[in-house]
């Protein structure tokens, strides 16, 4: 890549973003005076042993304070509102106590995870029942990356978020941390953790913003701040971006057009930074990027808008020159050769409103949709057909692996999809070819991640299988997961 190039481009198909339907809420600046962007706490851990490292999540109420006046009843991870950021380093083996202590039946999902499936990996095979826990254990074995923790249990995925459940993962290793990046944490490496919402009277109201479509808010959140401002105390900051929305489309760019850098992608490092001034978003996609404040001097503000809309502002302090160059390559991605023989997967995402469907069907807990063998790359074709109004960008996600974006309706990838990826935005009427490779046994969700169409059965299941090793799973039915007979 040419050092000069920056790209100024959305990439996305504009006349589907996420701003024509009828149902679109824009967002609107909240009645809120400016207040310092949360930065959420490092998990510590219970126990270090070694290359063992325990800790105890809780899923728990809380009450924040969001807006003026009363505070706004929410959930999170050890946390009142979004979660603690939980530090992940490759090849540690980790035990992990999840404790629910919410009204209601959860789940654990480690989005982005290399873990085994369906129980670690924690889609909704793996309840957690009010007052009770589960423990699971795993050894991280992949390279570093920003994933996240949310909840996954059918069909109350999307409230369950919408109430505050989702926190960051940041995952870390050796060849990583050799590269020139900032990363002390909350001080030049920060997630920015993208939703929205809509309060009555300062509290939330799943039901009465529902949209079939996904919920949208019409207030931005950053890390569960509206109008934060983050000082900026280093000429570079890393930000960790996340659409941990329900619904809404991110579409990002600094007020004075300030460039910013990509360095990573959902499944880690790129193989090349890529230079933007505008970078757009769909749910569950992350970016990390950086961006080099040494044009700016002490009091300036640069504001971090989507759309029309400011989001959150950072405030420019005295800084250290840090004149650091990013290298050219940044790190190669091991492209795992297709296995040769096999047929390729079409997989269809169809519809909108209550009518959106996973290759014509809805979501059965109890089916197997597909299998595919563990170590073989096969290629995937996942479709969006464009049948209603128009269509819209469905986010494709998958778990249990990393997945490589080979082609866009047979043209390049967009520039920051070289990398590892888990989701990708899918155009209305476009096929995104992707090479899949599973490492680790188990059934996996794959789905839209507008969690009301995964709420509605935009999702389905395949079996990674090790054919010399059986493995037999129990799959419970979504009655059993939200009515235990004997929890
Ligand atoms: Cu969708």
């Amino acid at each position: 890549m040419s050092d000069s190039k920056v790209y100024n481009d959305y990439f996305f198909d504009e006349p589907i973003f996420d701003l024509h339907d009828g149902g679109y809420i824009p967002l609107e600046k909240a009645d809120v005076k400016d207040q310092p962007l949360n930065i959420p706490a490092v998990i510590k851990p219970d126990k270090v042993d070694g290359n063992d490292v325990y800790y105890t999540i809780t899923a728990q109420e809380g009450e924040t304070q969001i807006l003026p006046g009363k505070k706004t009843k929410t959930w999170g991870y050890n946390a009142s509102l979004l979660g603690q950021t939980i530090v992940f380093k490759q090849g540690v083996h980790y035990h992990i106590h999840l404790v629910n202590k919410l009204p209601e039946v959860t789940t654990f999902h480690w989005h982005g995870l290399n873990v085994t499936g369906p129980v670690v990996d924690g889609g909704p095979h793996a309840p957690v029942y009010p007052d009770g826990s589960r423990d699971i254990d795993f050894t991280l074995d992949q390279p570093a990356q920003t994933d996240w923790l949310h909840p996954h249990p059918c069909p109350n995925t999307a409230r369950q978020v919408w109430n505050g459940l989702a926190a960051a993962v940041v995952v870390t290793d050796d060849e990583e941390a050799k590269l020139p990046f900032p990363r002390n944490y909350g001080v030049d490496d920060i997630p920015v953790i993208l939703q929205d919402r809509s309060y009555h009277d300062n509290q939330l109201d799943y039901k009465a913003d529902y949209d079939v479509d996904g919920t949208l808010g019409k207030y931005a959140l950053v890390n569960g701040t509206i109008n934060g401002v983050f000082n900026v105390t280093t000429q570079r900051v890393r930000l960790r971006i996340l659409d941990g929305s329900d619904r809404r489309e991110w579409r990002l760019h600094f007020d004075d057009n300030h460039e910013f850098t990509q360095i990573a992608s959902d499944g880690g490092t790129l193989p090349e930074p890529v230079k933007f001034t505008k970078l757009m978003l769909t749910c569950a996609e992350r970016a990390e990027v950086i961006v080099d404040f040494g044009d700016k001097k002490p009091g300036d503000v640069v504001t971090l808008m989507s759309d029309d809309m400011p989001i959150m502002k950072f405030k420019i302090g005295e800084f250290a020159k840090d004149d650091t160059k990013l290298p050219e390559h940044l790190t190669t991605i091991d492209a795992p050769k297709v296995t040769p023989g096999l047929p390729v997967t079409r997989t269809v995402m169809s519809g909108m409103d209550d009518q959106v469907r996973l290759d014509g069907k809805l979501f059965d807990m109890q089916r197997i949709d597909r299998k595919q063998k563990i170590g073989d790359t096969v290629l995937w074709d996942v479709v969006n057909t464009n049948d209603m109004d128009g269509g819209m960008i469905h986010p494709f996600h998958m778990h249990g692996c990393q997945f490589l974006v080979l082609s866009r309706n047979g043209k390049e990838p967009y520039p920051n999809e070289h990398g590892w990826k888990d989701t990708v935005g899918v155009n209305a009427g476009e096929t995104v070819r992707i090479a899949v490779q599973f490492t680790k046994f188990g059934v996996y969700m794959y789905h839209c991640h507008i969690l009301e169409h995964e709420d509605t059965g935009m999702m389905a299941q395949i079996e990674a299988y090790d054919p010399n090793h059986e493995h037999k799973y129990h799959l419970i039915s979504m009655d059993e997961m939200n009515h235990p007979k004997n929890k």
